[in-house]
């Protein structure tokens, strides 16, 4: 590639430290390694691949990669059940080429942050071994090892020390011979769940994420790490059954809420681990805690910067909008209103205190533009870059999920042995097994599968999209021949084009990373219209979210004298107030 990068960006890593902090006006881009791209032809992306797509980053104008874990693991999650915390997976390299990749990244000024998965280990863990191996082994109790419910025989229906459901399907408590007890996994049963009541649990991860600091990394992305606190009712076995849904059967699993999320302890571990760990370094670093079920309130406790907990926060209101009370897989129509009035609430909730993340996307969630937006051939260029638009210029540090900047849509999975994810497939097996109608199950797969997002990235219009010149792990999407990097890079019209003028609109406009949040026309069905205000400038964010034409002025937005377009994805500019075509989004910019 030729050109340089969309913008120069705030400040190089490690270089000031007075500077402000890059990640407000930055952009995160999310790299999951086992589809980005392989470099080695065994079908599965690796560390190599990302070093080879640096370029890729740098046209984009990204501050810095957020790597999903490339830690040793087997993989019954993808990578989110690490065996050892300070190596890398044969499959996706060395540690050597980890070193590399930072190494890479940081000459051309991007960061980059790393996974850090600690609710739980993977069941090869050492420390989960030795844990089972004994009931005197010092690892003990590093899990949540319980014995079964009084008056019941261990590993008998009914017996588990709670009603507790997995996110995976099933009980979140596996019985274990050897010991002759029950241990704790809020997801698979190769993912046990951490005992963060242990101070020694708390001092060996603290060491270990020092450990990656040293090696130069910049900061984490924590995987459900408001999880760790569970909720410990004094006395044995000291953990409390969750509500059971009226009318659900006796015996059945619950969800756990507040038995696990958010839990009393959260925001005391949250504080150690910052004392322990970032006190003392470089303001550069940035982490970003995942936070499932989590409420304003929360959220400006967690983010708040006097506290010293994290820097931000994932949160999932929005994601959960097109999901009715049975959870994920019970679909339910997404209602602009309601999306925008989500957004809003967390932009008006975090204004005076604490700081938002801006995501659509990442590797757990369907393809945005097939989600919110149309992904048929006319439409899927103009969704996905006026979805961008309005995201990333709410405030807010914003993140892009590989193949998001290429407009990559949902996959055409057409029968179940199409599916990887355990989640996916989990669901299915439980269902039909309990009478479900297989046809309706795939249908809601085929709408909000993980795998959605997994299918390897399309860098090509040639064999597998370039990903592999092996066999892909897991199908390219046919789409490729027009869904392609290389067919993009030059077109100004393109969705990776956009995102470029985006992103630079974000580093160049102070007033983005700094400017109040008003929500014009709340309840539009079709038009998602907002300000940006600050220091005598404002910018107009007009998007129109459907089919046909809008007149905005017409609808009821107040022209503001002067305007001037800065943004669209209409190709040629119209004026500022102009009706705006299908799904076209237009940011204009005003001065006092
Ligand atoms: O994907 C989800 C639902 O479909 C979420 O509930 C997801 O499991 C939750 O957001 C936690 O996600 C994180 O932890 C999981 C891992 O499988 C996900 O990939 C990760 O992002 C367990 O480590």
């Amino acid at each position: 590639m030729t050109d340089t990068p969309g913008t120069s960006r705030a400040t190089e890593p490690g270089t000031d430290p007075q500077a402000p902090e890059w990640w407000r006006s930055g952009v995160v881009y999310q790299v999951w390694p086992r589809s980005f791209a392989d470099s080695d032809g065994d079908g599965v992306g690796d560390l190599g691949g990302v070093i080879s797509k640096l370029d890729h980053l740098e046209r984009l104008g990204v501050d810095a990669v957020w790597l999903s874990p490339v830690h040793a693991s087997p993989m019954v999650d993808n990578g989110y059940d690490i065996s050892d915390y300070q190596d890398v997976a044969p499959e996706f390299g060395t540690l050597a080429q980890l070193d590399e990749l930072v190494a890479q990244a940081h000459a051309r000024g991007i960061r980059v942050v790393m996974d850090l998965v600690v609710n739980h280990t993977s069941d090869q863990h050492a420390w989960f071994r030795e844990s089972r191996s004994s009931v005197e082994s010092p690892y003990r109790d590093f899990y949540w090892w319980r014995p079964p419910r009084e008056g019941h025989v261990g590993g008998e229906p009914g017996a588990e020390p709670t009603n507790w459901e997995s996110f995976f399907s099933g009980s979140t408590w596996q019985w274990d011979e050897a010991t002759g007890a029950y241990y704790l996994h809020l997801f698979a049963p190769e993912q046990p769940d951490l005992s963060w009541e242990n101070p020694a649990v708390r001092q060996a991860v603290h060491a270990m994420m020092r450990w990656w600091l040293d090696r130069g990394i910049d900061g984490f992305r924590m995987d459900v790490v408001n999880l760790i606190s569970k909720r410990v009712v004094p006395g044995t076995p000291g953990l409390a059954d969750a509500p059971v849904p009226p009318g659900a059967p006796p015996g059945s699993y619950a969800a756990p809420g507040d038995e696990t999320f958010n839990g009393p302890r959260i925001h005391e571990l949250l504080a150690e681990m910052h004392r322990e760990v970032f006190a003392g370094r470089d303001a550069g670093l940035v982490t970003v805690g995942e936070m499932p079920g989590t409420t304003i309130e929360h959220g400006r406790l967690y983010t708040d910067p006097a506290r010293a907990e994290v820097d931000m926060i994932f949160t999932f209101e929005h994601v959960d909008l097109d999901s009715g009370p049975g959870g994920k897989w019970d679909l339910r129509p997404l209602e602009l209103p309601r999306l925008k009035a989500t957004l809003d609430r967390w932009q008006q909730g975090l204004a005076d205190v604490g700081w938002n993340s801006l995501y659509w996307s990442n590797h757990d969630q369907p393809r945005p533009v097939s989600r919110f937006g149309d992904d048929s051939p006319q439409h899927r260029v103009r969704s996905a870059t006026a979805l961008a638009t309005v995201l990333q210029l709410h405030r807010g540090t914003a993140y892009v999920y590989q193949g998001e900047e290429l407009g990559m849509t949902n996959a055409p999975f057409a029968t179940i042995d199409d599916f990887d994810d355990l989640e996916s497939v989990n669901h299915y097996r439980e269902r039909v097994a309990r009478g479900d109608d297989p046809e309706q199950l795939l249908a809601a797969l085929r709408v909000k599968s993980r795998d959605n997002a997994r299918t390897p990235v399309q860098w090509t219009a040639g064999r597998h999209a370039g990903f592999t010149t092996g066999e892909p792990w897991l199908a390219v999407n046919p789409n490729h021949v027009e869904v392609n990097a290389e067919s993009q890079y030059d077109d100004p019209a393109s969705v990776f084009s956009h995102y470029r003028r985006l992103i630079a609109l974000r580093h160049d406009e102070p007033v983005v990373a700094r400017g109040d949040f008003t929500l014009l026309l709340p309840e539009h069905e079709r038009l998602w219209a907002f300000t940006r205000r600050a220091d005598g400038v404002t910018l107009t964010v007009l998007a129109h979210l459907s089919d046909g034409e809008l007149d905005p002025v017409a609808e009821g937005v107040v022209a503001s004298p002067g305007a001037e377009v800065v943004l669209t994805n209409e190709g040629t500019a119209a004026s500022a107030y102009a009706p705006l075509g299908p799904w076209a989004a237009r940011v204009l910019r005003s001065q006092d």
